[in-house]
């Protein structure tokens, strides 16, 4: 891959355990995304250019557990209790190179609101900074990788396309939960559909 990484930033979304095999809400070989990012990243850091890593992040009680009693709003998935702030199952998986990573980005840490995409929370305004930040960076390029393809990598894709940044999908470093059967296919038709390319 020729990078320009004068203008790139890494995107290393969620890799953390209860994503990953034996975790709470694991994706189907979730930790094979983190030697292609390693790889990746030890670029990035070679070139000191921005690797983020995105890290759920949610109080206990979240409305997103099923666990709270809180009614989903339409559309919305619940999930069991993941990345409980200070747990286990919220820290990176141990294999993921944290050497690289020039900030960790920490995200649905609001009880009320839920957030997949990096950039924007679920109510689709509150910021996370993170576009501020790739912009006071002069960043035009993002590099996207890990989980959920259909989740958080999904919507993290979505959001920097229409923030005008160009976003390559690392293939071989993204899984997906693939709930409702046949989000992941789902996803990668609309990332593409928007202007994703998938590398
Ligand atoms: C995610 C479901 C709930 C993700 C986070 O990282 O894709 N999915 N929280
Ligand atoms: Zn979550």
């Amino acid at each position: 891959m020729n990078i320009d990484f004068v203008k790139s930033a890494l995107l290393e979304i969620d890799v953390q355990n209860d994503f990953c095999p034996g975790g709470a809400l694991a994706v189907n070989e979730g930790d094979k995304v983190v030697a292609p990012l390693n790889k990746i990243a030890g670029s990035f850091k070679s070139a000191c250019a921005p690797v983020i890593a995105t890290q759920d992040w949610h109080p206990a009680g979240h409305c997103s557990f099923s666990s709270s009693g809180i009614p989903a709003s339409a559309g919305e998935v619940l999930w069991p209790d993941h990345c409980v702030q200070g747990t286990a199952g919220a820290d990176f998986h141990k294999d993921l190179d944290l050497k690289p990573v020039t900030l960790i980005l920490r995200k649905g840490f609001r009880p009320s609101i839920d957030s997949y995409s990096a950039f924007f929370e679920n109510d689709r305004k509150t910021s996370t900074g993170l576009a501020g930040f790739l912009k006071g960076l002069g960043i035009e390029t993002v590099y996207l990788g890990g989980l959920a393809t259909d989740y958080c990598v999904f919507f993290s894709a979505m959001d920097a396309i229409k923030l005008g940044l160009k976003v390559y999908l690392l293939l071989d470093a993204v899984r997906g939960v693939n709930y409702p059967e046949g989000s992941v296919e789902k996803a990668l038709n609309t990332m593409k559909s928007a202007g994703v390319l998938a590398v």
